[in-house]
């Protein structure tokens, strides 16, 4: 029971389990992991793909020849194994040419540097077979305001964001774009900082129905806003494309912890959104290891948030299934058919009943919607004693 399968789509980046455990404060802990060992590691513990940045796989100054020799290595450890690169992106934030952004800096220099660096990993990307391709804005953003530069920064942003659209488009690519929000970290702010800016971002580009969101638990959460309701609203909006699912602690650095490290709860609803809302994208873990482990405790980690996720999806198929909790949920919310027929689509002679009837006012305040009891038994689910 809850061994991971391909079939249930959980994918790792390259630097994820390559992460040599390294912090603004402390030197790496751990050696690095050639990325076709890692394919094969990962195929072993039941992941369907793993996902990368352009340097993960190919350093910045490799030659024609040495990127030939390191995809070739990479795409049969892919072929032996089986694994899937559904997501790439790009490094737009480790080099110091990006230090005061890439698309949305403000010398044209970089911006131009940023285009040319994003259409290669694009290329790299849909020869490994990618079809989404995520802008993570590590360095799109300020510690100052002094240079005045945020309504040009998203003028900028936005017109990189449709010349790569359009890129994509005439090399036949067929990419989604899926935007990942962060509120800060690297820098002081990071443009468009939740999921709700990148919605309201992706509405004013040339081609909104190319870009959605890859939201991730831990940069919601160090806003500390609630993830699942940013979850929700990128499905409402039909725009969830990608998820990065790993754990953190609220109001601190980015942690990156194990999937479920943390906030049990809110990872079970997570989970139960997921499941439930019928997404069919990969579950893709952006985490990594403590910085304390040694490479044995990096694969325990990765076994873990799949674990995790397979025994909350298990939870979420049996509160489904559990009777008290779902007839408390059916009495939580209080079916009217005539009320819902006045309310469901205006016309005037809807409005006109509406404004004519009379509400026990006293009745509905006085009401308890037995949230104490629906919440100690989704608890005692999970707890185990249910
Ligand atoms: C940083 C992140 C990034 C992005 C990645 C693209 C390095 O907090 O979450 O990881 O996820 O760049 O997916
Ligand atoms: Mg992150
Ligand atoms: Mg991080
Ligand atoms: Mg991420």
């Amino acid at each position: 029971a809850y061994e991971p399968k391909p079939e249930h789509k959980f994918t790792f980046g390259l630097w994820t389990v390559g992460n040599v455990g390294r912090d603004p404060f402390g030197l790496p802990t751990r050696p690095p992991l050639e990325p076709d060992y890692i394919v094969y590691k990962l195929a072993e513990i039941g992941a369907y793909g793993v996902n990368l940045h352009d340097n993960d796989l190919i350093p910045v100054e490799a030659t024609e020849a040495e990127r030939e020799r390191i995809l070739k290595r990479f795409k049969k450890a892919l072929q032996d194994t089986g694994l899937v690169v559904p997501m790439a992106t790009t490094n737009l934030f480790g080099d110091p040419a990006f230090k005061d952004g890439a698309f949305t800096s403000p010398d044209a220099r970089v911006r131009a540097y940023a285009l040319q660096k994003t259409m290669r990993a694009m290329d790299l990307g849909a020869e490994l077979g990618a079809k989404t391709y995520v802008f993570w804005g590590g360095r799109e953003g300020a510690e100052v305001d002094a240079g005045g530069n945020v309504l040009d920064a998203l003028a900028h942003y936005r017109e990189a964001l449709n010349f790569l659209a359009e890129y994509s488009e005439d090399q036949g690519y067929g990419y989604r774009f899926a935007l990942e929000p962060k509120p800060n970290e690297p820098r002081g702010d990071i443009y468009l900082p939740v999921v709700g800016a990148a919605l309201g971002f992706i509405a004013t580009l040339d081609k909104p129905h190319l870009f959605g969101l890859n939201p991730e638990v831990a940069h919601e959460t160090m806003a500390g806003l609630n993830f699942v309701h940013a979850v929700a609203q990128a499905i409402d909006a039909g725009k969830l494309f990608h998820i990065d699912l790993n754990d953190q602690k609220m109001g601190r650095f980015d942690q990156d912890l194990r999937f479920g490290a943390e906030n049990l709860k809110t990872a079970f609803f997570l989970v139960k959104l997921l499941e439930d809302s019928g997404y069919d994208g990969p579950r893709h873990f952006d985490a990594h290891a403590l910085r304390t482990e040694d490479e044995a405790g990096v694969w325990e980690f990765a076994k873990g948030c799949m674990r995790t996720y397979l025994i909350l999806k298990e939870k979420a198929e049996r509160f489904g299934r559990d009777r008290e909790i779902q007839d408390l949920i059916g009495a939580y919310k209080v079916q009217d058919e005539a009320l819902a027929r006045l309310t469901a689509k205006y016309s005037r002679e809807n409005a006109r009943a509406l404004k004519g009837l009379e509400f026990d006012r006293e009745a509905l305040g006085r009401r308890g919607p037995g949230l104490e009891r629906l919440d100690q038994l989704t608890v005692e689910l999970l707890l185990g004693v249910r």
